[in-house]
């Protein structure tokens, strides 16, 4: 496989956009940082906690739909135990994403009752919600807002300027363009972002992505495997046999009948992404 250094993923305009966000830190009581719940620990950006400092902040692990349960409520805990205030949504759904209001209210109790106490109405909370590309952050604007004020869309990179948003009960939310960090500290985060859409196709060659999530559903999720593509699949199975086997059986065939390996590498994705082989968690505690 290739190595990550030659690899330009890190485009200028996220340098603006680190900029911007620092620029408007100043304005927003509160932060909220979006994780994929699939990838807790990929998803998160270094630089992101890095930025917002001492801010308040809430971790909202949105996909829930996608990621596998258990694992997810183990990456929850962890990070409850190093001090974050957390909430799972699924910010396409809505399914829990009216608790924000709550949770924001109570993670800034203290300054809401220093207004109280000196008579001072209600200010407006005003947050601003960060990610990674593609985690759902527009969407969750959306979703609070029951409008569709800011675009969203299944590719990284939908947003691209930030943008205020009025929600009803009094807060106020900033939608940022989603930012990623100059450097993989592992190669494995690049294919976790890569197989979850947060960084283009083509940026990372597509046959590596799909080796690398092959093997990881043998090595985790084989049933599953089983049972979307063919139960003769083993743990041990090569590679690009399991290639040549669902192509033949998706008839993603060129001439002379040999496989086309771009449409196979488009199925798997597609599949993953579409959620044919179920919740998926990428970041694993059990390896
Ligand atoms: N299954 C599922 N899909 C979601 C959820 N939240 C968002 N999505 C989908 O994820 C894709 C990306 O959503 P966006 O809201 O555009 O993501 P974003 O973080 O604003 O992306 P950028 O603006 O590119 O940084 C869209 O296709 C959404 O429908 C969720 O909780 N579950
Ligand atoms: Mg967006």
């Amino acid at each position: 496989m290739q190595t990550f250094k030659q690899i330009q993923w890190y485009p200028g305009h996220m340098f603006k956009s680190f900029k911007e966000i620092k620029q408007k830190l100043k304005l927003v009581d509160l932060v909220c940082v979006l994780l994929d719940a699939r990838l807790p620990d990929s998803s998160m950006n270094p630089e992101i906690l890095k930025t917002v400092k001492d801010k308040p902040i809430l971790l909202i692990f949105n996909k829930i739909d996608m990621a596998d349960e258990k694992i997810l409520n183990w990456w929850v805990k962890h990070y409850q135990t190093l001090g974050f205030e957390t909430l799972k949504v699924n910010a396409q759904s809505g399914q829990y994403t009216n608790q924000i209001f709550d949770k924001a209210k109570y993670i800034l109790r203290e300054r809401i009752a220093r207004d109280e106490a000196k008579g001072l109405k209600m200010r407006p909370i005003r947050t601003m919600i960060l990610g990674i590309p593609n985690v759902g952050k527009s969407t969750l604007i959306n979703q609070l807002s029951k409008t569709k004020s800011t675009k969203t869309g299944n590719t990284p990179g939908v947003t691209k300027s930030q943008q205020w948003v009025k929600l009803a009960e009094n807060f106020e939310l900033l939608d940022t363009p989603g930012v990623l960090w100059p450097k993989f500290e592992d190669a494995k985060v690049g294919y976790h972002l890569a197989i979850t859409g947060a960084i283009k196709d083509k940026i990372l060659p597509e046959d590596d992505v799909c080796q690398y999530a092959i093997k990881f559903l043998q090595t985790h999720y084989l049933s599953r495997l089983q049972k979307r593509y063919d139960e003769s699949i083993t743990r041990e199975m090569e590679y690009v046999d399991i290639l040549d086997l669902i192509g033949k059986k998706r008839g993603a065939l060129i001439k002379g009948n040999e496989i086309d390996y771009d449409r196979v590498y488009q199925i798997i994705l597609t599949d993953i992404r579409n959620k044919q082989l179920g919740g998926l968690s990428f970041d694993r505690n059990d390896v």
